[in-house]
């Protein structure tokens, strides 16, 4: 009753941002999002969990004994399913916890998965990513991994994770311009549905983004850069506007997230095949067409204000692993 899982962050070329309305009310949440969205999994980062049977509930995070509702929350949930016992969870991120690189959508894949397996319930993917997203509506996706689709399934219109295009299918990259280790100030949640309040583009967004859904989930099947490119820069800037227009405003960026993005600007008109896309935080991701990372992560090494630059490949799915196996890849 043992069971080791990693899972890797994602990045959304189509943004969730607003959850349904009913989310309101408490008493029938189910952390459902108010738009599908699209994303790419980071080979380069990684959550490893483990999870064993304990007399006691207890949780440690990078080493540190912690205590995070949501996390208790998922695990009271499944307990309730299962009548499992207590456990002890234990979780590493290789990466900035709380800093715009989707610490909680590996982490809650991440736990999951490693449920799943020490107590063998035999979820399907469907099910481990639907678990995952009442506690993170990302963490679906990197329950995926690759290319994945967050968005209605099924006869019964469960929203739920699924594959678009296998990561060996387009060998992309991803360069992610790190210009602060900060914790964030406004977490995701509770910016979105200041949103979803008082943002005056707020209905535009949701109505507008099921359309680019379908453009990028075509441009990701007939994998066409330039397609992607477009829909995923205006999705994302599209995010930021809402953002921008919530009170209080939402300012996720410093000023080396547009000197980034100035930057990329400049290796398009030089004929890279780049974009960029931003979260709910102030680092800048450039998604890069096969063999244009290096060149990239040169340039935005460069940029006034950027600690680091980290390169990588698309991730693959949630799973479980042998204990003291290195793969992360
Ligand atoms: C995304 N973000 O699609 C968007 C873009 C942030 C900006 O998914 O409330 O941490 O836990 O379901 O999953 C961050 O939202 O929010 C997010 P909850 P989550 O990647």
């Amino acid at each position: 009753m043992t069971a080791t899982a990693i899972a890797h962050p994602n990045v959304a070329l189509v943004k969730y941002w607003g959850k349904q309305p009913e989310e309101a009310d408490e008493a029938r949440r189910e952390n459902t999002p108010a738009t599908p969205s699209l994303s790419i999994a980071l080979s380069a980062l990684a959550t490893r969990t483990v999870v064993a049977a304990a007399e006691q509930d207890e949780l440690r995070v990078n080493g540190r004994p912690a205590t995070d509702a949501r996390i208790a929350g998922l695990i009271a949930e499944m307990r309730r399913a299962w009548a499992l016992p207590h456990i002890s969870v234990t979780t590493c991120n290789d990466f900035p916890t709380s800093a715009g690189l989707a610490s909680s959508a590996s982490g809650f894949a991440a736990l999951v998965t490693a449920i799943d397996g020490a107590f063998a319930l035999g979820l399907s993917i469907r099910e481990r990513s639907v678990w995952a997203r009442r506690a993170s509506a990302s963490a679906a996706r990197s329950v995926v991994g690759g290319f994945a689709a967050l968005a209605p399934t099924g006869d019964d219109g469960e929203w739920a994770s699924s594959a678009v295009l296998a990561k060996e299918a387009w060998p992309l990259e991803v360069v992610v311009a790190v210009v602060s280790e900060v914790a964030k100030g406004v977490p995701s949640n509770v910016g979105m549905e200041q949103s979803r309040r008082s943002s005056p583009f707020y209905r535009a967004w949701v109505e507008s983004t099921r359309d680019d859904f379908e453009a990028a989930r075509q441009a990701v099947v007939g994998r066409d850069f330039n397609a992607l490119a477009t829909v995923a820069e205006h999705s994302c800037f599209k995010m930021h506007a809402v953002m921008l227009a919530t009170q209080p405003a939402l300012v996720y960026w410093k000023a080396a997230t547009l000197a980034c993005i100035d930057a990329v600007r400049r290796l398009q008109d030089a004929g890279t095949s780049v974009f960029c896309t931003i979260d709910a935080g102030p680092q800048m991701k450039a998604v890069c067409g096969p063999g244009q990372a290096g060149a990239v992560a040169d340039a935005l090494a460069q940029v006034p204000g950027v600690l680091r630059v980290v390169r990588s490949g698309i991730g693959g799915a949630a799973r479980c692993v042998e204990a003291g196996d290195a793969d992360v890849g």
